[in-house]
């Protein structure tokens, strides 16, 4: 079955939406495969958005991530990576549609609640940066 990488970026932590952010997944038939609350390495958090490196908002990207408790997860089921973009809703919270978790909860590009992988690929380099036991 399809995994993908989410997580719960420090803003939706301190906002109490843990437990919506993770009902809205599970409500909606995907399953849990792995789920925990960490603080991010600088080195985790410099892997995980590698491809954004030398961009001018890297530094506040990966400054914001280290901010606080994360909540990273894998999640399983039929075309998981883009059910889950489509929930997440657009990179920036102004544009995201009402429904959409960025467009429920969410209006700064920074503080956009949640992160989650953009392809099949971008899931299996990013699941073993925080769960490297896991066989995917
Ligand atoms: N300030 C600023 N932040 C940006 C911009 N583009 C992206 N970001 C931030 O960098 C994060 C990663 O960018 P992308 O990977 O392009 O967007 P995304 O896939 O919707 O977001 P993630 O799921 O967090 O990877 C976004 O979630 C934003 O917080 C930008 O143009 N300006
Ligand atoms: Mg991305």
């Amino acid at each position: 079955m399809e995994k993908t990488f989410v997580m719960i970026k420090p803003d939706g932590v301190r906002k109490g939406l843990v437990g919506e952010v993770i009902h809205r997944f599970e409500a909606r038939g995907l399953d849990i495969e792995a789920l925990k609350l960490i603080r991010l390495s600088r080195k985790e958090a410099e892997e995980l958005y590698s491809i954004h490196r030398g961009k001018d908002f890297f530094e506040e990207l990966v400054n914001f991530v280290l901010s606080g408790p994360v909540v990273v997860m894998v999640l399983s089921g039929e075309g998981a990576v883009n059910v889950v973009r489509k929930m997440m809703g657009t990179t920036n919270p102004k544009d995201a549609e009402p429904g959409t978790i960025r467009g429920d909860f969410a209006l700064e590009i920074t503080e956009n609640i949640v992160h989650g992988a953009d392809s099949e690929e971008s899931a299996e380099r990013e699941i073993p940066i925080f769960f490297g036991g896991l066989d995917t």
